[in-house]
This record gives structure tokens, C-alpha cells and sequence, in this order.
């Protein structure tokens, strides 16, 4: 049989940061369109079962479209069984909410609870605060056992809150912990039998959701196999381009450009200019992102390169730069603001167009 384990969707997110309202309302389609490729995935591949591993919404309720969606997606294909665990921002979903639900979706409760497939059997528990559901799991050491789970992993440490303690489920016959919460794909050893999984979430949403995001699709014979399938339609990618030997403009852009060629142009970029410049340095960044916006469908340049001042002793320098130069330096600005000044400011005694 096949499996398909995904978690941390966040339906409903509003996707605000960054975007444009336009683009904030197409990712947030764009997320529920995943959400459906993903199941025809699961029709076009002969998938048997969709495990959701937590936070399927990004909130309880107050999104009424994603989760109409997911309920008429899931009705729309019922020789797909769902089984939908809900996780920390989804505890009384909205999608459970109705007495009339969906003949293949299947839940979990505050009570371990089992669901046989042959030989397979996929065993979930909410655990929201609840430190003491490691005693009460038991399983088949014959049956091919997945249990899943959503909370962060800890080691040995007792700690409050919604935490799943990994040495506690060793030696328990788990063949697949399928977790959710991490929004990062990680697959580790368990113990001797089995391995623990978060499937990271499906679409990123943010810069600190960067790289490939997709499921884990579980084929199961004797034996389990696993494989990470990217899925995403569009991914957040960060880049640092080294500006420290570019002078003019045209010498920035084309590191620039160097830097992103062959990352396509539906991702959405964060370009860090890193490095030194000086003075004589063309760095006309707002010129620059309007510039290469063009080429994806998000582009933002941040730079976070620092200025040497030329190699001349202003702290002695009877001239109007000297006088500026020690001005600045002495000031309670910060750092990054008297470069700024010092940066205008030369360029300005020294003849040349001040930019920006
Ligand atoms: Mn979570």
C-alpha cells in the first residue's frame, strides 16, 4: 500500500508578509491548489491513505474556504482514506466541525486510537499538554506499525507542553513515527526497527521557510520505503552576492545576475549584497531590484555589505571630508547609519551625484 504523510499545510494563512495584497490572495490559492495537486498526486499514484500530521489550518476556524475546500476535495475522493491528526493551531478544526463529515476522514482523539490497513496499522494520539501517552502505546511487534504524532521533538529532558520525547517511543515496535510541527523536512533512526519523519510543510511561507518543501510518500511492502517528494509551486530562496570588487553598477548587476542564474524565475528571492564598498561604489539598489523584479516573481535586495572609507588618515585631515569624516565618527549613530551618512556624504564633497 501507499501512504502519502504531510503535516504543517497552515491552510488559511494569510501570507501577508512580504507580498503585495494581489500576490498575498494568489498564495494563499496558491496554497490550497497544492493541497489538491497533492491529492490528484495521491489518485494519479495509487496512493491509499493521506496522513495528516497536525496543523492542516493555520488557525481553529475563521476560514471557512479552506476548509469547504478540504471537505468537498475530500468527498470528491473517496477511495482516498484521510486521516487527519490535528496539531497545535488547528485543535478544534474547523473541517471537524460539522456532524456531517466526509465518509473517509478519519480522526484522532485524546485517546490512542488505531486504524488497520492489512497489515499495516497507523496509530495517532492529540497530545496537546498531555506529558503521559508513552505508557499506553502498545503495539503489534508482527504488524507494520506508524504512529503518528504532532509536537516538537526532545531527547530525555522532561519539558511541559506540546513535546514529543523520542527516547520515550524507542523499543515501542514503531516501524514510521510520522510527525508533524517542524516545517523542514528531517528523517532520523529511531531505534533498531524504525526511523522518525517530519514531512516539513508543503508550500513556505516566509524566508524562514526557505528550500524544497513537498511530503513523504511511504511505499509499503514487507517493508516500509520513503521518499521526499518537492512539491511546492514556488520556493523562497535566499542568495549572498559578494559585492566587495564591484565598482559600477553595471559590475553589481552582473554578480547579481551570476548569482541567480538558474534558479527559477517563479521563486520568490531575497538577494543579500555582502562584502565591502566604498565611495566610488554604484550602488543603486532600489535602480537594481526594479531592475531584476522583472525576472522573478518576487525579488528583494537587501544589502548588508559595509563601507571602507579610502586609505587616507581622516582623523588628522584638515579638509571639509576630514572635518565630516570625525563629525560622524563621533556621533552616537549606529553603525550601519553612519555609513550611510559618511557614504552620501563623501560622494557629496567630492563632486559626485548623490543617489538613492
Ligand atoms: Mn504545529
Amino acid at each position: 500500500m501507499r501512504i502519502i504523510h504531510c503535516a504543517d499545510i497552515h491552510l488559511g494563512s494569510k501570507m501577508s508578509t512580504h507580498f503585495t495584497p494581489t500576490q498575498a490572495r494568489e498564495r494563499q490559492n496558491e496554497l490550497l491548489a497544492t493541497f489538491g495537486r497533492m491529492v490528484d498526486y495521491a489518485n494519479e499514484n495509487n496512493v491509499n491513505v493521506i496522513l495528516i500530521a497536525g496543523d492542516l489550518l493555520d488557525t481553529d476556524s475563521g476560514n471557512l474556504r479552506a476548509s469547504e475546500y478540504v471537505l468537498s476535495t475530500i468527498r470528491a475522493n473517496p477511495s482516498i482514506c484521510f486521516l487527519y491528526l490535528v496539531g497545535n493551531h488547528d485543535s478544534n478544526s474547523l473541517i471537524l466541525a460539522g456532524d456531517n463529515l466526509p465518509k473517509n476522514l478519519f480522526t484522532f482523539g485524546k485517546k490512542w486510537r488505531s486504524y488497520e490497513f492489512g497489515n499495516v496499522v497507523i496509530t495517532g494520539i492529540e497530545i496537546g499538554k498531555n506529558n503521559n501517552i508513552y505508557n499506553s502505546l502498545v503495539l503489534d511487534p508482527n504488524k507494520i506499525n506508524i504512529v503518528t504524532l504532532h509536537g516538537q521533538e526532545i531527547t530525555g529532558q522532561k519539558k511541559d507542553g506540546e513535546v514529543i520525547n523520542i527516547d520515550a517511543l524507542k523499543g515501542k515496535n514503531i516501524d514510521y513515527l510520522a510527525l508533524g510541527h517542524i516545517h523542514s523536512y528531517k528523517l532520523a533512526p529511531l531505534d533498531n526497527r524504525g526511523v522518525y519523519c517530519y514531512p516539513g510543510c508543503l508550500e513556505g511561507r516566509g524566508f524562514d521557510e526557505c528550500g524544497e518543501k513537498g511530503f513523504v510518500l511511504l511505499d509499503i511492502t514487507d517493508k516500509i520505503d520513503y521518499t521526499f517528494i518537492p512539491f511546492a509551486s514556488r520556493e523562497f530562496v535566499e542568495v549572498n552576492v559578494d559585492i566587495t570588487d564591484a565598482i559600477t553598477y553595471e559590475q553589481i548587476k552582473n554578480k547579481v545576475l551570476s548569482s541567480i542564474s538558474g534558479i527559477p524565475k517563479e521563486n520568490i528571492m531575497r538577494v543579500y549584497l555582502t562584502g565591502t564598498y566604498t565611495t566610488d561604489t554604484q550602488k543603486y539598489i532600489d535602480t537594481l531590484s526594479t531592475e531584476l523584479s522583472h525576472n522573478f516573481y518576487f525579488l528583494q535586495i537587501i544589502d548588508r555589505s559595509t563601507l571602507v572609507l579610502p586609505q587616507k588618515d581622516y582623523s588628522k585631515d584638515i579638509s571639509l571630508a576630514g572635518e565630516f569624516v570625525r563629525l560622524v565618527k563621533s556621533s552616537n549613530l549606529p553603525q550601519d547609519a553612519q555609513e550611510q551618512i559618511l557614504y552620501y556624504g563623501l560622494q557629496a564633497i567630492n563632486g559626485k551625484e548623490v543617489n538613492e
